[in-house]
């Protein structure tokens, strides 16, 4: 306790330097710069970027795309949050998407963004986020960069060890940060200890990346942090850190860091697999939603599902081991080779380095320290493969290159610190401005990271940008990490708060990317597919328009017959079949969205008129010369 009570306090002091942040200029800008610094991130006006980075959006709930190593932002996808710049969770063909056991939620808070994987590669097909808050892990097509599936995840709480996958996409797995009544029911919150659990879920993804949760397994009530897969001859297995094994119910803070060691949960998925595939487990009742977004009718259903696949872990024999990790762990990163697991003690200054091949030698010889809740505690030193001694203050994250290198974040002592795997010396550290929460080298998770760039992603901005008022977007920060030393190279801000990023190489995405749907392959159960179709059908107080647009109309783009209390459904469709160019639909007093419809596309949004007289609703993207005639009116007589 005292010693980490000295801990804490350098911890805070160091956290109180950083944050009064400084005005010196050479320190600011990281030290000295080289001469070319400005060469390497510049890209040409009309040139591409080398690599894709998709940056969680944190509290925004959705997904920004930057191109690297320029730094610009090139697109925000929306996943888990309404979003008005197109009409994503407010069309009738979206709103679906948002829909969960607890209504619809217009938000989330995207976390970890990670990348499809065939034979342990980034293969380019989808990246999958998840979601924090109410948890649900979505998956995102990239030859449309759109959300196609989300998953609601049952009787789970905070979504935090997710999403990451296995070497050949075999699972998408979440986790429980905050352990809960399993399944929930109304108990005491001081009853916790014991009767709290922390389920781990394990979602089957198929192979046009249908998402199903094939089982979740029981773990006992700790807070399941973040994860990840084997990889090599460790594949087959799931890494997870948990912290508070003390299960404290109150003040975590402080209750939570009494034990010195807490664990990294190793799973093998692969006998938890063959058991339930042999009948093995416990169906259980589970209310969730499954949201599918479907290309061809370009509409999102959902289907609530009712059940759930439950295992206890100590049922089956040689499934689940804990590994004891000091301090508190935050990150649980796996090496490209698949032997080291590095469990990142954020309240130490020491790495804690567990050998995969000595972790099975442990389990054989049962070289056991006791037990949690009937699942065996290795002994520490049995799976120990090294320490990377005083890397910094509060590892959190590490990320590989193609070297050997290991480069894990400190968050308290604001930096990123190179270190060899193997030898566990340090090799170089740079500083991070302002407390570096993940970093990210694309392909990083995976058998062949690409160890050009490295991008940190930064808590704290303070004074790096032009000031915005009270209120700032984070930092990221792009370092060159092909030579022996990190070199600073670029800043950008970043779009809500970019926990974690996934980072690939263009060519593998670039080839199959969509550029417009196609009107003849369109779907859509509204659709018109051409003007001499366009009608208007009422139905009691519920009136359809089937409307087209063009350059430069709407058709029909005079409407009457409409009056106060109807409810008014624009199924509109965008003719053009030229790349980009979208139109856009609002109407007047609307009290959704306006829709941004993409060449060949349907979307429909509805309005129920309140007030009599003639109203005109316009096109809202700039489309040709004649845009600002793009318009229409609708008159709305009394009821
Ligand atoms: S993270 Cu989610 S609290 Cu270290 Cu992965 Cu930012
Ligand atoms: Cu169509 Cu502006």
């Amino acid at each position: 306790m005292k010693k980490l009570n000295s801990i804490l306090a350098v911890a805070i002091f160091s956290l109180i330097m950083v944050s009064c942040g400084n005005n010196n200029e050479s320190k600011r800008s990281g030290g000295a710069m080289s001469s070319n610094v400005a060469e390497k991130v510049y890209v040409a006006p009309g040139e591409h970027d080398e690599y894709y980075a998709f940056l969680s959006g944190g509290y925004s709930g959705n997904l920004t795309v930057y191109g690297l190593p320029s730094g610009r932002m090139l697109k925000e996808i929306p996943v888990f949050s309404q979003f008005p710049t197109n009409g994503y969770g407010y069309s009738e063909e979206t709103t679906p998407m948002l829909e969960t056991s607890f209504g619809f939620i217009p938000w989330g808070d995207a976390h970890h963004p990670d990348i499809s994987q065939t034979n342990g590669e980034l293969d380019g097909r989808w990246v999958f986020i998840n979601e924090n808050n109410t948890p649900r892990i979505a998956r995102i097509s990239l030859e449309y960069f759109e959300t196609e599936e989300i998953i609601e995840i049952p009787h789970s709480a905070g979504n935090h060890s997710s999403s990451f996958v296995t070497e050949n996409t075999e699972y998408v797995v979440a986790g429980t940060r905050f352990s809960v009544p399993y399944p929930q029911e109304d108990i005491a919150i001081d009853q916790m200890k014991g009767n709290f659990k922390g389920p781990l879920t394990f979602i089957a993804v198929d192979e046009n990346g249908g998402m199903s949760i094939d089982f979740q397994l029981k773990m006992p009530g700790f807070n399941y942090d973040l994860s990840h897969p084997g990889r090599g001859d460790s594949h087959g297995w799931f890494f997870f850190t948990t912290y508070n094994t003390e299960e404290a119910h109150t003040l975590q803070e402080v209750n939570a860091s009494q034990n010195d060691k807490d664990f990294i949960a190793a799973v093998n998925w692969k006998k938890i697999q063959e058991y339930v595939r042999n009948g093995g487990g416990e169906e259980i009742d589970a209310n969730y939603a499954h949201n599918v977004f479907n290309h061809s009718t370009q509409t999102a259903t959902t289907t609530m599902m009712n059940k759930v696949l439950t295992v206890d872990p100590r049922d089956v024999e040689g499934a689940v081991f804990f590994m004891p990790t000091p301090k508190s762990p935050h990150g649980c990163d796996v090496d490209p080779s698949g032997e080291y697991i590095i469990g990142n003690g954020k309240l130490s200054t020491d790495l804690t380095i567990h050998s995969f091949s000595k972790m099975l030698k442990a389990i054989e010889n049962k070289d056991f320290d006791g037990d949690a809740y009937g699942i065996p505690v290795l002994n520490f030193d049995a799976t120990l493969a090294g320490v990377v001694k005083d890397g910094g203050l509060g590892p959190l994250h590490t990320e590989f290159d193609d070297k050997g290198n290991a480069y894990t974040t400190f968050f308290i002592s604001s930096e990123v610190v190179k270190w060899k795997l193997g030898t566990w010396e340090v090799l170089d550290r740079q500083p991070s401005f302002y407390s570096v929460g993940h970093n990210m080298i694309p392909g990083g998770n995976s058998r062949k990271p690409d160890g050009k760039y490295m991008v940190s992603l930064n808590k704290i901005t303070k004074d790096r940008y032009l000031p915005t008022g009270p209120e700032l977007e984070h930092s990221a920060q792009l370092y060159d990490i092909s030579g022996e030393k990190m070199e600073l190279l670029l800043d950008f801000p970043t779009h809500g708060e970019p926990h974690y990023a996934a980072g690939i190489h263009a060519d593998k995405i670039k080839a199959n990317s969509k550029k417009i749907y196609r009107l003849d392959e369109n779907k859509h159960e509204h659709a018109t597919l051409n003007e001499s179709e366009t009608r208007v059908e009422r139905n009691g107080n519920e009136v359809h328009v089937y409307m087209t647009m063009v350059r430069s109309h709407f058709a029909p783009d005079n409407i009457e017959g409409i009056k106060v209390g109807d409810k008014v459904y624009f199924h509109v469709t965008n003719l053009e079949q030229d790349f980009d160019v979208p139109h856009g639909f609002a109407m007047i007093g609307a009290n959704n969205s306006e829709l941004l419809i993409m060449p060949g596309q349907t979307k429909t949004t509805t309005w129920e008129p309140t007030k009599v007289g003639v109203w005109p609703f316009y096109c809202t993207d700039f489309c040709s010369a004649l845009h600002q005639e793009m318009q229409g009116y609708i008159r709305v007589s009394p009821k």
